[in-house]
């Protein structure tokens, strides 16, 4: 399995030329540094698709002009190529690998928890959203109650570190990214502690830095603050 510094030296730019698409190969396109991309390959990692998804990084910041009119046409990252057909969206295709692939469940049987599993990742781009703009802004304001929201939702069955329970599912999947991302960025643009008085949270993320599936994905966290710094600040 591949980590996020393995792959820097195969990521394909504008002047790479394409893979070979829709030969039956399955592939995964993703950019080291997205994470809605990064969901994804926590799933296939998690589900142990390693051999089946290949993981094809590109370049978003000079992206292939045949990414676009060959492969998915909206030009963003996530999207899976599988059987003839191109999907994206990161949260759709955590549900589409769960259905279509084998491996480890990312959401179990029970309906009330699939509900709230449901519910809690609809809520993803609240806290996702807050995040952002409490890094600029009034963190406390601005990201407290998402951070609140999050630690609420740990404490519902309570008998193990992630979301339902004590096994990893896709509702740890889809936060997973955006906490390291803001465990990452608060201290060096805010004062604020994200996880102080969220013990639920601090286990959570420390849970997930067990999981091998999630570590293979972590992008080091300099390249992390570069992103944010040119993409969401504007620098240079
Ligand atoms: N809603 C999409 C968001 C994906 C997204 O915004 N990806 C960004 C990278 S983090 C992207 O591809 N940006 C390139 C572009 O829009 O041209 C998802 O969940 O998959």
């Amino acid at each position: 399995m591949s980590t996020n510094a393995e792959l820097t030296q195969y990521v394909l730019r504008s002047s790479s030329p394409a893979p070979a698409i829709f030969d039956g190969t399955t592939r995964l396109y993703i950019s080291l540094v997205c994470p809605y991309a990064q969901r994804v390959w926590i799933a296939r990692n998690y589900k142990g698709l390693e051999a089946e998804i290949k993981v094809v990084p590109i370049d978003i910041k000079d992206k292939p002009q045949w990414y676009m009119e060959k492969v998915y046409q909206p030009g963003r990252v996530p999207c899976l190529e599988h059987n003839g057909k191109v999907m994206g969206e990161s949260l759709d295709l955590l549900y589409y690998l769960d259905d279509h692939f084998t491996g480890p469940q990312l959401l179990p049987e029970e309906e009330e928890k699939v509900r709230f599993a449901k519910e809690m990742m609809g809520y993803a781009s609240t806290f996702i959203k807050s995040g952002y703009t409490g890094l600029k802004g009034d963190a406390l304001k601005d990201f407290g109650s998402a951070l609140d929201a999050l630690e609420a939702g740990l404490a519902k069955y309570g008998d193990g570190p992630f979301f339902l329970g004590e096994k990893l599912s896709m509702v740890d999947i889809a936060y997973a990214p955006f906490i390291q991302r803001f465990d990452i960025l608060y201290p060096i643009f805010t004062k604020y502690d994200i996880f102080q008085g969220r013990p639920l949270l601090a286990s959570l993320y420390q849970e997930l830095n067990k999981t091998e599936a999630f570590k293979k994905t972590k992008a080091d966290p300099q390249t992390l603050v570069t992103y944010y710094r040119q993409h969401f600040l504007g620098e240079k």
